[in-house]
């Protein structure tokens, strides 16, 4: 029955059926499914599906949007879902976070915001598409001692660096440790550009979160 239903959300997904998609979250919310599992085992598969679909001509732009749409709307639904399952822990930071300059992918940095949320940090979320200087400006603010920086294109990436060096700059990098993900990124990458930490998905980031602030 639950996979069934956790099929049919991805289906959904995959067909760019957006009512479908949110129709079939709250079922399987009101089945018992827990947040997570519905996330991991039926949205995040259906838009796997939907990139390898783009990455081989099959599917175009429009199919992208669509498809995101519900997985956004989806998500909608599940957030207060995770937000009533939060743990509040002592050891929970303060954590500034964002896609970079010129990537406007936000699917995948609000699900690791969410999850850093629903597990007791305060999160700063400044979006997509953020500028260098707005990492730098809300890290001094808001006193934060984590920053996570999400990229989705090859051609974003180098942003991760531009932060961290920024950071270096403005005389905070002692302060805030730097995460870094996003489909592209990996842990070789986070090494070569300086960063305290990789986490290759949302529920490893919040792990990763945790290990990072108790180490500021
Ligand atoms: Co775009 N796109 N896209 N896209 N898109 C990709 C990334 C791509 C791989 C598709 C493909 O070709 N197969 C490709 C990148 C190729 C590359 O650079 N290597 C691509 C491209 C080319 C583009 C455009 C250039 C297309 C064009 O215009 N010709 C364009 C760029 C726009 C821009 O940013 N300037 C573009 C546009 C778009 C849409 C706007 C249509 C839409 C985004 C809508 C939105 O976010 N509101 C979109 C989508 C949906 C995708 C795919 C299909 C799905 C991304 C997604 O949401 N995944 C994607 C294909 C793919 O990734 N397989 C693709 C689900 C999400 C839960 O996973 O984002 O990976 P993900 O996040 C994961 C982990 O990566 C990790 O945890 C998350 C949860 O598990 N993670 C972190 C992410 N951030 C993290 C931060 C952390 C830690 C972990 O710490 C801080």
């Amino acid at each position: 029955m639950s996979n069934g239903l956790l099929a049919q959300i991805t289906d959904s997904l995959v067909a760019g059926d957006p009512d479908a998609t949110v129709a079939g979250t709250r079922q399987a919310v009101a089945a018992g499914l827990e947040p997570l599992t519905i996330i991991e085992n039926g949205l995040v598969p259906g838009m796997r599906i939907v990139g390898d679909k783009y990455a081989s001509g099959e599917y175009f732009l429009p199919n992208l949007i669509v498809s995101a749409s519900g997985m956004k709307q989806a998500m909608a639904v599940l957030e207060p879902e995770l937000k009533a399952r939060r743990q509040h822990r002592k050891s929970a930071g303060t954590v500034v976070i964002g896609t970079v300059r010129g990537d406007i992918h936000e699917i995948g940095k609000s699900l690791v915001a969410t999850m850093l949320a629903a597990n007791g940090f305060e999160v700063h979320d400044l979006g997509v598409d953020v500028p260098v200087d707005g990492f730098v400006a809300r890290v001094r603010e808001a006193g934060a001692n984590l920053v996570g920086l999400s990229a989705l294109l090859t051609t974003t990436m180098r942003g991760q660096k531009d932060v961290i060096d920024a950071l270096e700059k403005a005389g905070l990098r002692g302060q805030v440790k730097v995460m870094v993900g996003g489909a592209p990124v990996t842990k070789k990458w986070a090494d070569d550009i300086g960063a305290d930490g990789w986490a290759q998905d949302a529920v490893a980031a919040v792990d990763l979160a945790s290990r990072l602030v108790a180490r500021v």
